[in-house]
């Protein structure tokens, strides 16, 4: 088999191979932790090096499929998304779970996340014609997420869970309304309805590699971030009943 070089200026090919390594590295940290954090967090941080396992899979597929084919492994960034999106969720219920969190909050999080990739996935390769339509929608199941963590019952649940979970809640809150808002822009940049119909990147094979790398730092911040603010909170909440 043919070695494939990455090129010095091959940027997504360079931030698929960062990525691989980085969410390897994340979940060995994140699976070695779990023995030495207190019963109660196990649970959660475990998931962290989960989300980080199963982005790192698919990670090092996406980095060997795009240096060989040099197109966007669309369809696996999905898969991705789907099994790990809904494990985020399930980062909050756990940590809202002591202050009564029902299964019934995991199931609304998990279905409007479910929405929110679904409708992504069709506008980006099944309907691209009608990406602006899609990515309305897609963003609309988006902000009722926001809103449950910000305003909604995850927020009320945190507040009575004490003040570190609180805090986390607070943290986890942000990564969703400012580090998830980094993919809208990446489908922005790579759909051929632009912002509603204005193309920030005229040159297709450019928006599409654009739309890669913004997806590609999204997923190092979102998901390593995100697993270590949970690691943080089973530390500092250790001796909170
Ligand atoms: C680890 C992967 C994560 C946290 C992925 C998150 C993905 C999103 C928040 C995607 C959102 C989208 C919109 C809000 C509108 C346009 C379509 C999407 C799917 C890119």
């Amino acid at each position: 088999m043919d070695h494939v070089k990455i090129a010095s200026d091959n940027y997504v090919a360079f931030t698929f191979f960062i990525g691989t390594m980085a969410m390897m590295a994340a979940s060995v940290f994140f699976f070695f932790e779990v023995n030495n954090t207190s019963k109660k967090w196990r649970t959660s941080v475990l998931v962290s090096g989960i989300i980080t396992f199963i982005a790192a899979v698919h990670y090092y597929y996406m980095r060997g499929y795009n240096l060989a084919t040099g197109d966007s492994p669309t369809f696996f960034r999905y898969v991705d998304w789907i099994l790990t999106v809904p494990l985020m969720c399930v980062e909050f219920y756990l940590i809202t779970k002591k202050a009564g969190a029902k299964i019934a909050l995991l199931w609304q999080l998990i279905f409007a996340s479910l929405v929110m990739l679904i409708t992504g996935y069709v506008g980006e390769v099944l309907d691209s014609g009608n990406s602006v339509l899609w990515g309305v929608i897609s963003g609309l199941a988006y902000f009722y997420i926001v809103y449950l963590i910000w305003f909604g019952e995850v927020a009320k649940l945190a507040q009575k869970a004490g003040p570190q979970v609180e805090q986390a809640t607070r943290i986890l809150a942000w990564f969703v309304l400012v580090g998830w808002a980094i993919y809208p822009l990446g489908y922005i940049l790579g759909t051929p309805g632009g912002l509603f119909g204005v193309k920030l990147v005229s040159d297709p094979a450019a928006a599409i590699r654009a739309m890669d790398i913004v997806y590609n730092i999204a997923d190092a911040i979102n998901k390593i971030g995100f697993g270590l603010v949970i690691y943080a909170l089973s530390r500092s909440a250790e001796d909170e009943s």
